[in-house]
C-alpha cells in the first residue's frame, strides 16, 4: 500500500542518516585538541567538518524540506568563540546565527578555516545533534510526495551522502595527522588467487606482472541514471540523466594496480623518466619532488614502509596502491604501456550487462552492497588485497571496481547531456569544466549510500591525500576475445 511504501522510504532514510552519524561519531570522538587542530593545509579542522555537516542538514532537512526556522547554536560548557564574535563584528546576519556563512565551503577555503570564529568542540557537537533532532521530526512527518525534493526520500538520502562524503574527508584528515593511532578496525581481507585458472600463475598471486585483462566489446550502453526507485533513486544531479554512449572495444585490467607493481615502476626509474610523464605532470613531479606515493618511505635497509593512520607498516605487496595523484597514475600507465580508462569505459565495464538489456546498479547486479561484495564503509582501514571479493566481480570477471580505492579516469568532470542542477548549483554545476579528473568506484572509506555504478567523484589532478589508486585499460581492436593475460613488464 502507499502507506507501507512511505514507511519503507522513511525507514531507509532514518537508517542512512543514523549510520552516517555513527560514523561521524567514530571520527570526531577524539581529544578536543585533535578536533580543533589543522592537521594539514589541505584539510579543515575536524570540528569544522562536524558543524558543516550539521549546517547542511539544517539547510536542507530542517529549513528546505521541513519549512522550519534555522536551528540556533547551543552553547557548550565552555565559552565558545562564536559568541564573542556574534556580539562584536559578527559576520553578516544570514538568518541562521551567522552559521551559514561560517560553514559555507565556497566562502572559506580549507586553509583559512582555523582562523574563523567557528564553533568549538562542545558547541559543534551540540549544534549538530540539535539539528538532527529537528531533522528527525521533519522525517517523521514527511509524505515523500509532490515535492521533487522529498520524493522517494531524495533530500534525506542526499544529506546522508553529504555526511558520508565529509566522513571520508575526515578519514583522510586522520590519515594526514601524525601522532598515535586514534582509529581501529579489523584488517581487510588479504589477496586471493584469481578464480577461473587462466588468469595468473596457479597457486600464487602474481601481481607484479600485468594483471589479467577483460575485453569489453564495442557498442552503445546506458550511462548515468534517471533515478528510478531502487538503488539509484538517491543518485545526485551529476549522475543524471541516463543517456546512450557509444564506446569502442577496449581492454581493462581485472584488478587495480598493486603496491608490488607500483614499486617496480619506481625501481625502474618511473619517477626519473621524463618521457613517461605529461608536461604538467612532470612539472608538478619536479616541483613537489615526488618519488613515491604519499605516506611511503624507505626503512633503514631500503625496503618500502608506509604510514597508515598513525602506524608505520610494511607495504602489503598485493594490496592496491593508494595515495597517488592523477599525474602519477598517468605516468604509471605509460610505463605499463597502457592508459587510464575514460569515465564512460569505466562505467560500461562496471554496469553494462549484455543480456540484462539495461545498465545495472553495481558490477554484481542490482543487489545493495553487502560485506561480501566490496570493501566499503570504513569497515577496514585499508584496501583489501586483490581478488578478495569474487562475489563483487562483474559477469565478465572484472574485480573490485567498487570499494578499496577510487580509480582515476582520464575524463574531466563535465555535465551529461540534459543535465539539470538539483537541488543546488554548488554541488556539481560550478565544478564542471574545472581542473578536475573524475574518479570512480569508491574506496574502503566510502559508504555504500555514496557509492554505485553511476556515482561520480572528482578532484584536482595533483591531489593524493584522497584514497585514490589506479586501474589500467588499453585500446583494443579485437572485440571478440573475452579474456587474455597481459604481458610481463
Ligand atoms: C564530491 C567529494 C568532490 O568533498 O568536495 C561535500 C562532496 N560537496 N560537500 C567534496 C561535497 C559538498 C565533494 N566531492
Ligand atoms: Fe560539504
Amino acid at each position: 500500500s502507499p502507506q507501507d511504501d512511505r514507511d519503507d522510504v522513511r525507514a531507509a532514510c532514518r537508517s542512512a542518516l543514523e549510520r552516517a552519524r555513527r560514523r561521524t561519531r567514530v571520527l570526531t570522538d577524539v581529544p578536543d585538541d585533535q578536533l580543533t587542530a589543522q592537521h594539514s593545509e589541505l584539510m579543515s579542522p575536524l570540528v569544522w567538518d562536524l558543524a558543516h555537516i550539521g549546517n547542511q542538514e539544517d539547510l536542507w532537512l530542517v529549513r528546505a524540506a521541513g519549512g522550519r526556522a534555522a536551528t540556533p547554536p547551543v552553547t557548550g560548557p565552555q565559552d565558545e568563540p562564536w559568541r564573542s564574535h556574534d556580539s562584536g563584528d559578527a559576520p553578516a546576519h544570514d538568518g541562521a546565527h551567522g552559521l551559514d556563512d561560517l560553514y559555507d565551503a565556497f566562502r572559506h577555503p580549507r586553509a583559512t578555516r582555523p582562523a574563523l570564529p567557528i564553533l568549538g568542540p562542545e558547541a559543534a557537537r551540540g549544534y549538530t545533534a540539535s539539528v538532527r533532532a529537528h531533522a528527525m521530526a521533519v522525517l517523521e512527518r514527511c509524505g515523500f510526495d509532490g515535492d521533487p525534493l522529498t520524493a522517494g526520500g531524495f533530500v534525506f538520502g542526499m544529506v546522508a551522502q553529504h555526511e558520508q562524503q565529509h566522513d571520508e574527508t575526515m578519514l583522510a584528515t586522520h590519515q594526514l595527522r601524525t601522532g598515535p593511532r586514534l582509529l581501529h578496525a579489523p584488517a581487510a581481507p588479504r589477496a586471493r588467487r584469481p578464480l577461473g585458472g587462466d588468469a595468473g600463475a596457479p597457486g600464487a598471486v602474481r601481481s607484479d606482472r600485468a594483471a589479467p585483462e577483460v575485453v569489453v566489446p564495442g557498442g552503445a550502453f546506458t550511462m548515468g541514471t534517471d533515478g528510478a526507485p531502487g538503488p539509484e533513486s538517491w543518485a545526485l544531479d551529476n549522475e543524471r540523466p541516463a543517456h546512450r554512449v557509444e564506446v569502442a572495444a577496449f581492454a581493462i585490467e581485472a584488478v587495480p594496480v598493486t603496491n608490488r607493481r607500483y614499486a617496480r615502476f619506481i625501481a625502474d626509474g618511473g619517477y626519473r623518466r621524463r618521457e613517461l610523464w605529461s608536461e604538467r605532470g612532470w612539472r608538478h613531479r619536479l616541483q613537489e619532488v615526488l618519488e613515491a606515493p604519499q605516506f611511503w618511505s624507505r626503512a633503514g635497509d631500503g625496503h618500502w614502509v608506509r604510514r597508515r593512520f598513525g602506524a608505520t607498516e610494511d607495504l602489503e605487496p598485493d594490496e592496491p596502491v593508494v595515495h597517488v595523484s592523477y599525474f602519477e597514475a598517468e605516468a604509471f600507465a605509460a610505463w605499463a604501456g597502457k592508459r587510464l580508462p575514460t569515465e564512460a569505459e569505466w562505467e560500461k565495464a562496471a554496469r553494462h550487462h549484455p543480456s540484462a538489456g539495461h545498465s545495472r546498479a553495481y558490477p554484481w547486479g542490482d543487489e545493495a552492497p553487502a560485506e561480501r561484495h566490496a570493501n566499503l564503509g570504513q569497515r577496514h582501514l585499508s584496501p583489501a588485497g586483490v581478488w578478495a571479493y569474487p562475489d563483487g566481480a562483474t559477469a565478465s570477471g572484472i574485480h573490485q571496481l567498487i570499494g578499496d580505492v577510487w580509480e582515476w579516469t582520464s575524463s574531466g568532470f563535465e555535465a551529461y547531456p540534459g543535465f539539470r542542477a538539483f537541488p543546488y548549483r554548488e554541488y556539481s554545476e560550478v565544478f564542471f569544466g574545472g581542473d578536475y579528473r573524475v574518479l570512480r568506484g569508491g574506496s574502503f572509506g566510502t559508504d555504500a549510500v555514496a557509492c554505485r555504478g553511476t556515482f561520480r567523484n572528482w578532484d584536482h589532478p595533483v591531489r593524493r591525500q584522497i584514497f585514490a589508486g589506479i586501474r589500467l585499460a588499453r585500446d583494443c581492436a579485437d572485440a571478440a576475445g573475452s579474456s587474455s593475460s597481459g604481458a610481463d613488464e
